[in-house]
């Protein structure tokens, strides 16, 4: 056994980290059945000094993650090497594997340099727009184009530039960029915390004259954001700035800084315009001129190190079709739904050539660009070019949702390989794997994977291609687990969840969105829940305690939010925009069993999170208590069934446990004859979606479940994939053949919620899934469910503690099951076999204990292939 993907704050050498005791985390790999750790010993130097600084001892403990920093206070921007020792469960050793962390700058006076951009009251521009330019909407000033040169005698030892932006920037050394990170520095509360980042530039500084440079654009902080046309822009402040500071070590021990401030120029480049909804505008023909700066700010601000996953391009895909509908009008298809831009390479193009090129997520059925619901973003791009003999134009400060990209004015013939799409998110460790038999499943999930990608720009998206790009709370607390099963989204989510917690208004109300842009009321059912929800998943699947510990103010505060204004326990007071089961079809939950399913539902989870971390639970208990009984009392009939009557209705019953035991049946029975009347169809919208799959499937109905899953008519997940969908819509009905596009005013064809049944897919297709108390899939509970269509399916997930695989085949009645379970973790694995005495390992005879599924087995770590009879 060995320890391996050794991670600080749930990153892998994190350079620039912020937290004052940062956790530590390893995992096991051995080929040894039932390995285990049984002991562990972290040891930690600090560079430059022979002396370990940390020793935790021999610690007799199976603990893998999140071990809190013990050692002495860290100083800033210092990089600290830490070694792990551990020991098996027989308690030989087993191996050691070593990492680091660099801090950031912890403290405010390790901050020198001063806030900078352009003189808001100053003379004319110096560069004036061209008329052109001023065609960009709602024109705000050119990008900031900030520039400063300093010499140094020698080369250092050490560089490191940290930095971050009142807007989006790109830094640059030497007119060469530096860092790879896209979009800095992400969006957040801007007024409660700004990220900066942290770079090593250490090989790109030289003895002599150096230029650092950045450019900066509106984004988030000053562009166009959301769908509120009161408030086209500037959200947070009226124009760009930049601070950075470049610390230089040489190897005489001396130490020198430059900092933006004073004796700074400031000009437009190139980029004359840019917006992240509306598009960017580059001259190539233009080279910045330059005047001194103003100092805007000379307080750095609420300054925190960037706790997560940067955004970066994380692939390319070629176009798979270009054509010409009509002279000097190209249109290129990507063959994905995706979101990032569009890098285009222009040849013998004549300076001052304007190149456009405008996206969409999909073709109206004249075969042109259907724009319509992108509403006011106009994601356009357009490139003039300088003349060169070739150019490559990529725009760097707005991002679109497309597919599909129209170029005009492009010289000559534009081929496939003319036009590459970047692909842009937040880049989380995709490493889930999900395959079956069946074709459209696998599109499916695909579908899923990219509006993930798509989303998790910055914060999760509602959607990323049209006047809104928000941070809604519901979309994200039901698509999170399944969002977890594709990528690592820890940090992520951790990071988010404090501008959720932010946003909480005094009465405790948690808000639609995050940040808080729109929409100043409190949450809606199912919105606003998402505080508690999403902590709580933390800790469940990756055992966060610190987000528990973090946010529990907040989830106590909104469960009290909800009672004080409901003292009868229905929720139907405060129900902020009450959206229901929004987007469902043909039903309508009624919204008060809903909020009051959801009441319920947070304030069990509190009253867990409270045991968790050792506080009082009993009177959330209690609470908790008294809500089901009103929600018996006032929504379930004696019959079984519950108000309204709706799939939803019933799944939030049976999924939240509100229904006498004795009523489960029945109300499994309506739930059944609801779907089945319709043809095996749904109706649930964003909120009961998700929990179709694992309802029916818990309560044995998993033929219904699959029956949906398989379902190609309207309204169902194949009916998209037949009409070509690569991602997931907004909508059941966001195109149908009976009546087209459904309205511009909101039609999204990358929405992520209704693509929230992945969990499913990994949860019982496969059979991936944790005990009800274990925390990051300490205790496995593997059950794969043969079903439906396929002959087989089989997941990998890899999760804190490691790769955990479980799959399934059929070959006639002959089952093959495979598991792998990692070290320190363990496993109940239900076959489905209808004959127990028939389950063989390697050929041999296993003894398993029959149960209602099949037969059952406990597993210690490690990999497994079982057959059985079906
Ligand atoms: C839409 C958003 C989001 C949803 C809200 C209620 O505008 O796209 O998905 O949560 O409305």
């Amino acid at each position: 056994m060995t320890p391996y993907g050794l991670t600080t704050e749930q990153l892998t050498e994190p350079l620039g980290l912020g937290e004052p005791r940062p956790r530590l985390s390893w995992k096991l790999r051995s080929d040894r059945r039932g390995a285990a750790q049984s002991a562990y010993r972290i040891t930690a130097t600090a560079e430059d000094c022979d002396h370990v600084l940390w020793d935790s001892g021999r610690r007799m403990s199976d603990e893998t993650l999140l071990i809190a920093w013990d050692g002495p206070a860290l100083q800033s921007a210092t990089r600290y090497h830490w070694r792990v020792e551990v020991w098996d469960e027989r308690g030989e050793p087993a191996g050691t594997a070593q990492s680091w962390f660099e801090t950031g700058l912890l403290h405010r006076d390790d901050w020198t340099a001063v806030w900078i951009g352009r003189d808001p009251v100053s003379l004319p521009p110096v560069d004036p727009p061209t008329d052109e330019e001023r065609s960009f909407p709602d024109p705000a000033a050119a990008p900031l184009h900030l520039r400063h040169v300093f010499a140094v005698a020698e080369r250092p030892v050490r560089a490191r530039l940290y930095a971050t932006a009142r807007g989006v920037y790109e830094p640059s050394l030497n007119d060469e960029r530096v860092g790879d990170l896209e979009l800095a520095p992400g969006w957040t509360e801007y007024h409660r915390r700004l990220q900066y980042q942290t770079y090593d530039v250490t090989d790109r500084v030289r003895a002599g004259t150096n230029v650092l440079a950045a450019t900066v654009a509106d984004g988030w902080w000053s562009g166009h954001v959301g769908f509120d046309p009161s408030r086209p822009a500037r959200h947070y402040g009226l124009a760009p700035a930049w601070l950075g500071q470049l610390v230089l070590d040489f190897a005489d021990g001396s130490r020198r800084t430059i900092a933006t401030g004073d004796g700074w120029l400031e000009g437009a480049g190139a980029v004359r315009a840019a917006d992240l909804l509306m598009g960017e505008f580059v001259d190539a023909r233009r080279t910045p001129v330059l005047r001194p700066v103003a100092v805007l700010d000379r307080e750095p601000g609420p300054l925190v190190a960037e706790p997560d996953h940067p955004i970066r391009i994380t692939g390319d895909l070629p176009a798979t079709r270009v054509w010409q509908p009509e002279p000097g009008r190209w249109l290129v298809d990507f063959g994905q739904n995706l979101v990032g831009r569009v890098a285009l390479t222009v040849r013998a193009a004549t300076a001052g050539a304007r190149i456009v090129v405008r996206h969409a997520e999909v073709l109206d059925d004249d075969g042109r660009l259907y724009r319509a619901n992108l509403r006011r973003a106009q994601a356009t791009d357009t490139y003039v070019s300088a003349g060169a003999a070739t150019e490559v134009f990529e725009p760097r400060f707005t991002f679109h949702g497309f597919r599909y990209a129209e170029v005009t004015g492009y010289p000559g013939e534009l081929t496939q390989h003319d036009a590459v799409a970047r692909v842009l998110h937040n880049d989380t460790p995709f490493t889930g794997r999900f395959a079956c038999s069946e074709p459209m499943v696998n599109q499916l999930d695909a579908n899923i994977v990219w509006g993930q990608r798509g989303n998790f720009l910055a914060v999760p998206t509602d959607c990323p291609q049209r006047d809104e790009r928000l941070g809604w709370l519901a979309d994200a607390q039901v698509f999170a687990p399944t969002a977890t099963r594709n990528a690592d989204v820890s940090a992520f989510f951790a990071r988010w969840m404090r501008d959720v917690v932010d946003g909480q208004d005094d009465d405790g109300a948690f808000r639609d969105v995050a940040p808080v842009l729109v929409l100043d009321r409190e949450g809606a059912p199912a919105w606003g829940d998402a505080g508690v929800i999403i902590p709580w998943l933390l800790w469940r699947t990756y055992g966060d305690r610190r987000v528990l510990e973090r946010s529990f103010p907040a989830m106590a505060a909104w469960v009290g939010h909800i009672h004080r204004h409901n003292p009868e326990l229905l929720w139907q007071h405060r129900t902020g925009n009450s959206y229901g089961d929004w987007l469902q079809v043909e039903a309508d939950t009624p919204r008060d069993v809903l909020a009051t399913a959801y009441f319920a539902h947070s304030t069990r989870i509190v009253a867990d999170a409270a045991d968790v971390l050792g506080l009082p639970s009993a009177e959330h208990r209690a609470l908790h208590a008294a809500i089901r009984a009103r929600f018996i009392e006032t929504y379930v009939g004696a019959d079984g069934t519950v108000e309204g009557g709706t799939q939803t209705a019933y799944l939030l019953a049976l999924a939240f446990d509100l229904l006498p035991p004795e009523l489960v049946e029945a109300a499994v029975e309506h739930l059944a004859a609801d779907i089945e009347k319709r043809g095996n169809r749904l109706t649930t919208g964003f909120v009961g979606v998700s929990l179709l799959g694992p309802v029916l499937t818990e309560h044995r109905r998993a033929d219904l479940a699959y029956a949906l899953l398989h379902q190609e008519e309207f309204p169902s997940w194949n009916y998209s994939i037949r009409h070509g969908a690569t991602t997931i819509w907004e909508r059941w009905d966001g195109w149908t053949e009976h009546g087209g596009f459904q309205s511009a005013a909101m039609n999204s064809f990358n929405h992520y919620s209704l693509g929230s049944i992945g969990d499913w897919l990994y949860g019982r297709v496969a059979g991936i899934d944790q005990a009800p108390d274990s925390v990051a899939y300490r205790e496995l509970r593997l059950r794969p469910t043969p079903g439906g269509q396929l002959t087989w399916a089989r997941a990998e997930q890899e999760t804190a503690r490691g790769p955990v695989a479980c799959g399934w085949s059929l070959d006639g009645d002959r089952l093959t099951v495979t598991a792998t379970v990692p070290p320190g973790c363990t496993a109940v694995l239900e076959i489905p076999t209808c004959d127990p005495g028939s389950v063989r390992e390697n050929e041999a005879p296993v003894t398993a204990r029959p149960s209602a599924g099949g037969a059952t087995l406990r597993l210690v770590s490690g990999r497994y292939t079982f057959t059985a009879t079906y």
